[in-house]
């Protein structure tokens, strides 16, 4: 593990690489002293950004964090890590090296060269993209707010608060594009993304995952295996878009992104194997009474995030998805792997719909179903991870596995919006599904008995019960490293 891209030590940067201009007050490598207008519109929103973090950013209060912080952008990119105080972490702007032959890989366009400057006539769905990426960044740090006052370890303390400032970051990524390239809309734009909240009445963050309340860290984890893969996903489109500042922009947060699904996969496979230990013990399913989550209530986190994240992908059939591919603003996923003609004007494929209360199968074209497609690579990956944590039950000698639910089940967006379809997807009407719903989602019960079991554990290389301790630690340090500094610690 210790040997693990994710958590091991900064690779040794071997492509070209521009370094990080940390003199300045906005750290980059996009030469922002040579444009001062920019400079100076950035430099009025950081204030912006740094009172939105003391408001809105992690609650509990802290000296200092073993971060790591971006200090060159490379082929492989390159970090260093080392003990900052969280409000003076170098959030900046780092676009990935730019490749000056790189040529538009679909659509309309294809073969021509990547834009550098916005097309007036895409202006409107890239400035969109660019909005919808930006909300969800901050939501996800509002969202986890409160978790860090019943971190499991400080190990665990470390990593959320690792995924919150790269999340600002990202954040900070999307406000450039918008003040570099779409004038004075793109700036009231990027002062919406400070005043949207998260599960605000009035003014929500845009899409429905990032308005659930992050409750515990169950669902913390279940967030970061499932909702930061939608994130993979839709950057990975974003990162083949004819908008050259976009592509570039997303390829390096992919590189940051890798480290926030590190956090879900081992998180929830370290409380699966938790809780196998204690059935194993105990001889029993209920483990809460021995300080453990059953297996039936992870499955019903798995089955809430899944479902929501699933909606993340928008409908199965979506003229936006078409005209966004047609026009070259997003891509698919891996689009220059895929061995078709990359315009897919005459491709068809199948797609699930409801008709009767059955689920049927219709031929539709190709172009029409590109959230489909993005959603079918997600579900493919989802169940690496599922896998997983089922080798970890096995191990333990266990027969219970985890599955990931039907595609329909409980989803808000889309061809399964208007019916109620079970886990293993029988189509329900609404008694069938109201008599049903506990055992598959979690109820209230399920979350207050979760949150009793959350409690601090903030000595040096101790874990909650509820959790087994990872395998190595951060930067090949030791699991009980001093990750984070609390605030007041060594004063006394
Ligand atoms: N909730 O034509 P449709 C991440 C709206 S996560 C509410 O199907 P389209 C991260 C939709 O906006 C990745 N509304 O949509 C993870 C549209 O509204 P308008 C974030 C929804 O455009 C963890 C209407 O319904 N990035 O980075 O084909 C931590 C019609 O829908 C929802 C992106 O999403 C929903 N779930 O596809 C931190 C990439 N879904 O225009 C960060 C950018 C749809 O009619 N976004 N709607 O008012 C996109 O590519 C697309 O906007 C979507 C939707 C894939 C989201």
């Amino acid at each position: 593990m210790s040997t693990d891209a994710r958590t091991g030590p900064a690779p040794v940067p071997t492509g070209p690489l521009s370094q990080i201009d940390y003199s300045e007050r906005i750290p980059n490598n996009v030469n922002l002293n040579q444009d001062r207008r920019l400079q100076r519109a950035l430099e009025g929103w950081q204030p912006k950004f740094l009172d939105w973090w003391k408001q809105l950013g992690p609650a509990l209060p802290t000296k200092d964090v073993y971060l790591r912080t971006a200090i060159a952008v490379g082929r492989d990119g390159w970090a260093h890590f080392d003990h900052v105080p969280m409000e003076e972490y170098r959030w900046g702007i780092f676009l990935a090296e730019r490749n000056p032959d790189r040529v538009v890989a679909f659509g309309k366009h294809k073969g021509e060269p990547a834009w550098q400057e916005v097309p007036g006539e895409h202006r409107a769905d890239l400035m969109r993209l660019i909005v919808v990426q930006g909300d969800t960044e901050p939501a996800s740090v509002e969202q986890q707010r409160i978790l860090g006052e019943t971190a499991p370890s400080i190990y665990d303390l470390r990593n959320l608060f690792q995924v919150n400032v790269e999340e600002g970051r990202h954040l900070w990524a999307m406000v450039y594009l918008l003040h570099a390239y779409f004038g004075r809309e793109g700036r009231e734009e990027a002062e919406q993304l400070l005043k949207r909240n998260s599960g605000d009445l009035d003014s929500p963050r845009i899409l429905g995952a990032f308005n659930e309340a992050t409750t515990d860290w169950l669902q913390f984890f279940m967030f970061t295996y499932f909702t930061d893969r939608d994130g993979k996903y839709q950057l990975g489109t974003l990162k083949e878009s004819a908008f050259d500042p976009l592509a570039r922009t997303c390829e390096f947060m992919l590189k940051e992104e890798a480290h926030h699904m590190f956090v879900g996969t081992t998180g929830v496979q370290r409380v699966v194997e938790r809780t196998a230990e204690v059935m194993n013990e105990h001889g029993t399913s209920d483990t809460f009474e021995h300080g453990a989550i059953p297996l039936d209530v992870i499955q019903k986190y798995l089955n809430f995030q899944y479902s929501v994240s699933m909606d993340l992908f928008g409908s199965e059939q979506s003229t936006n998805a078409g005209n966004y591919y047609s026009s070259g603003v997003k891509g698919r996923w891996l689009e220059t792997r895929r061995k078709d003609d990359h315009v897919l004007l005459d491709d068809t494929r199948q797609m699930n719909y409801v008709e009767d209360g059955e689920i049927r199968t219709k031929t539709v074209p190709m172009l029409s179903a590109l959230n489909l497609d993005l959603r079918d690579e997600y579900v493919a990956d989802c169940a690496n991870g599922v896998r997983r944590w089922n080798q970890a039950l096995e191990d333990a000698g266990l027969t219970e596995r985890l599955i990931l639910p039907h595609e329909g089940f409980n989803r808000r967006v889309g061809v399964y919006a208007a019916h109620h379809v079970s886990p293993t997807g029988e189509v329900l009407d609404d008694d069938a599904w109201a008599a049903a719903v506990d055992g598959w989602l979690p109820s209230e019960a399920d979350r207050q008995a979760v949150a009793a079991l959350m409690v601090p554990e903030y000595e040096y290389g101790k874990f909650a019960g509820w959790i087994t301790p990872p395998q190595a630690g951060i930067n090949e340090q030791p699991v009980e490293f001093d990750y984070v500094h609390l605030a007041g610690e060594g004063l006394d």
